[in-house]
């Protein structure tokens, strides 16, 4: 910035500050955090500014930021700041042991288990603030130790929390008497995939992708609510990768990722169904085309690779006076 013009700047905000002061006004709360993305999914990581969650357990942390600190969630995730598709991941100090960080995630309408993609981004935020390097990082989670490995050509590898089907060719009824059937499974979120949908799964089909999705998760949620994932898989473009996936998250966006704990998901039931090996690599494809590499250890723990690019270094500003200061709910 020219010189002149980094002066103008400057007085400009003391005198910013001086009238707030003057005029009994709070200063803006300022929140840092750095964005990125993950095969097309954004991830926002908060460094600082976000509220104190003590030092518990992550899981019990996350329900103090449900319950006490829920404006901070939709300040940084829904608009104006954030959209449907941004992902929260709050930086916060582990709970277990011999962790690089802790983390909580959350997107415009709550917290999640568990974020493959987010994790991914964590890392390679981390690793672009020179605070970790190449190797290996176990991360807190509300829902377990995960485990990051940042190798030297940027990808990262995630070994998630031990994953499984719940339950097999599960039947739900559509509202024009269609059936479709699928598993349930876990995969640090709780997924219903999909396979015999009938829909082409392509970006040129979003629409139509969206409402039987979320028709699907009205459905199955009578009687499984913390179904809160849908995942609709089909036929990879690509034919060196194994499958293509539409996933319906929490709220109204479609991941533009493989979606990390969708593709454990998938693992634990191609696992279960003697379909894939421990170790053998399934490469799944998301609706955007973008690749998660993903293998399952003998103890059912998925790893996912893939890579995140930090796209902004930001702080936000919440001004009491704004009257969207806490995000549009
Ligand atoms: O990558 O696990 C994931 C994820 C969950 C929601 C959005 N992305």
């Amino acid at each position: 910035m020219p010189v002149v013009l980094a002066d103008r700047a400057l007085s400009s905000a003391r005198t910013f500050r001086a009238e707030r002061v003057e005029r009994g006004i709070s200063m803006p709360r300022e929140i840092v955090v750095i964005d990125s993305h993950t095969g097309g999914e954004p991830t926002r990581v908060v460094l600082s500014g976000g509220p104190d969650l003590g030092r518990g357990p992550l899981a019990e942390r996350t329900r103090l930021f449900s319950v006490k600190f829920d404006a901070y969630r939709s300040a940084i995730c829904c608009e104006p700041r954030g959209s449907d598709v941004l992902v929260g991941a709050l930086l916060v100090e582990p709970f277990e042991e011999n962790c690089t960080a802790g983390v909580i995630f959350f997107n415009n309408v709550g917290p999640l288990g568990m974020c493959g993609h987010g994790t991914i981004g964590l890392i390679a935020t981390l690793a672009h603030l020179g605070k970790i390097g190449p190797g290996i990082h176990r991360i807190d989670t509300p829902v377990g130790v995960v485990t990051a490995t940042l190798h030297e050509d940027h990808r990262v590898s995630v070994e998630n929390v031990a994953s499984y089907r719940k339950e097999k060719a599960v039947s739900v009824v559509l509202e024009n008497k269609k059936i479709v059937t699928g598993d349930i499974a876990w995969g640090g979120n709780w997924f219903f995939l999909c396979e015999d949908h009938e829909l082409k799964i392509n970006k040129t089909n979003i629409e139509e992708l969206y409402v039987i999705s979320q028709e699907i998760r009205r459905e199955i949620n009578q009687k499984y609510p913390e179904i809160d994932h849908i995942e609709l898989l089909g036929p990879p473009d690509n034919p060196e990768n194994h499958a293509k996936n539409f996933v319906l998250c929490p709220g109204g966006a479609y991941d533009r990722s493989p979606c990390g704990t969708g593709t454990s998901a998938k693992l634990a039931c191609l696992f279960a169904d003697g379909k894939l090996e421990a170790g053998q690599v399934w490469r799944q494809e998301s609706i955007i085309g973008s690749v998660f590499e993903g293998t399952i250890g003998p103890e059912g723990k998925p790893t996912i690779t893939g890579q995140a690019f930090v796209t902004a270094e930001a702080t936000l500003i919440l001004d009491e006076t704004d009257p969207l200061c806490w995000g549009v709910q």
